[in-house]
């Protein structure tokens, strides 16, 4: 495509990465009038590969190319790349369309979901991560995220005879305190984590049980099993957990064997989420033209950006799903932006993520989101409403930090 002379040519492209508190990879797009547009491109613990995806491959590609142009980028990066989807390119292309869409929002003068359709809600039910390794610690846990506002909350708790589980923060939040929970550790080899199902079946019915007591009936609850069971240990679980009312079982088992999800659906009533893992839509087609889940999980950083997640979102509503956006800290402010922005608009809005990222990193993205009465909202700022700050970036430089890998007792490598 030739040089375009207008106001929205992409004059330059650059990636940012810095580590304030996790590592995050950010890319701004800059037009030749000035406007400025920001994509996450943050995959936790593969993160170089995605920014030299983008500095290396994309970024020349970008410059002198219309901003306006969002569907025909789109496209572009997706099909002229030739290798299709996958968890590296997706969140490249997610950056470069989360950026153009900023960049079509604040040119208009407006906040990005206006440009999806306008607010079908006045805020998104988020969810916050409860957790301890106990049941006492978890309980009051509950309470801290109660106390912070929250009105949905995801229970994770420690294994009796598992010393470290995924999801249980290194210490109970105390009042209002963030969810202190990082995987994602910066040693020069994954730590390892032992894993065993049968005790984790045994226990989780009746910490939901201990929560049901305390907490009452009404109280949305969710779990994520993260992919760890098989399809009959995730129905025995999802029929084990009918009493108690979750409002989602999440990623019971690894979704890319979608098949898999038809024997749990015989099995039980409990709502099932997946797809934070996914990259596509294509990731999606068995279980949602089966309606063998609930909830879409993908994020919009690794899912291909706005563009993509709407169309998937769409596809998912003619079969009866809803958005289940995935928000962990590990999600940029910039990807959490975006995904709000989604969320207001979309008519089979679900439920939003929210772990509150470390203090630190909102020092470096500028914020207008709001967390208010158990709702999120993306704020009126025309675009995304996050601003980057450069010179915070560049207090916090990158180190490597890897996600756990999990064995079984007996040393087997298993999904983490
Ligand atoms: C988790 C994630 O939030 C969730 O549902 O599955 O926090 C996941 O563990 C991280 O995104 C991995 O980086
Ligand atoms: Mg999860």
């Amino acid at each position: 495509m030739s040089r375009i002379e207008t106001p929205m040519r992409i004059e330059s492209a650059e990636t940012i990465v810095t580590s304030p508190g996790r590592n995050f990879v950010t890319l701004r797009i800059t037009t030749a009038d000035g406007v400025t547009g920001l994509g996450d491109a943050t995959l936790n613990g593969r993160e170089l590969a995605v920014e030299s995806y983008l500095r290396d491959h994309v970024v020349p590609l970008l410059i002198g190319r219309d901003a306006a142009r969002i569907e025909d980028t789109w496209q572009y990066l997706y099909r002229g790349a030739y290798w299709r989807r996958g968890p590296v390119t997706m969140a490249a292309i997610a950056a470069v369309d989360t950026a153009l869409w900023d960049i079509k929002a604040k040119a208009a003068g407006m906040p990005l979901y206006q440009l999806l359709g306008g607010a079908s809600r006045s805020g998104a039910l988020a969810y916050g991560h409860a957790s301890g390794r106990d049941v006492p610690e978890l309980l009051d846990s509950i309470r801290a995220h109660l106390d912070a506002g929250y009105r949905a909350i995801r229970v994770q708790t420690g294994i009796p005879g598992l010393d470290s589980v995924y999801g249980v923060a290194a210490s109970a939040a105390g009042d209002g305190e963030r969810y202190d929970y990082e995987p994602a550790r910066r040693t020069p080899l994954p730590v390892e984590e032992s894993w065993d199902t049968r005790a984790y079946l045994r226990h989780v019915p009746s910490v939901f049980e201990a929560v049901r007591n305390e907490f009452g009936p009404e109280l949305p609850l969710l779990h994520d099993g993260h992919h760890r069971m098989t399809p009959i240990q995730a129905a025995r679980l999802g029929k084990a957990v009918e009493p108690y009312d979750l409002f989602w079982l999440e990623d019971a088992t690894p979704g890319e064997d979608q098949a898999a999800l038809r024997l749990i659906r015989q099995h039980t009533t409990t709502p099932l989420a997946i797809g934070e893992v996914f990259n596509s839509v294509h990731d999606y087609t068995t279980l949602l033209t089966e309606r063998l889940i609930d909830y879409v999980r993908s994020a919009v950083t690794h899912t291909g950006g706005v563009t993509a997640m709407k169309k998937l979102l769409d596809l998912a509503a003619v079969y009866g799903a809803k958005s289940g956006i995935h928000g962990p800290t590990d999600i940029s402010p910039v990807g959490m932006a975006a995904a709000l922005h989604l969320d207001l608009a979309i008519h089979n809005f679900g439920i939003q993520e929210y772990m509150r990222h470390d203090p630190r990193t909102l020092e470096v993205f500028r914020t207008s989101y709001t967390f208010t009465d158990g709702l999120l909202h993306p704020g009126e700022n025309p675009g995304l409403g996050v601003e980057l700050d450069d010179g915070a970036a560049a207090r916090f430089p990158y180190e490597a930090a890897y996600l756990p890998v999990n064995r079984l007792l007996d040393g087997t490598v298993h999904d983490w």
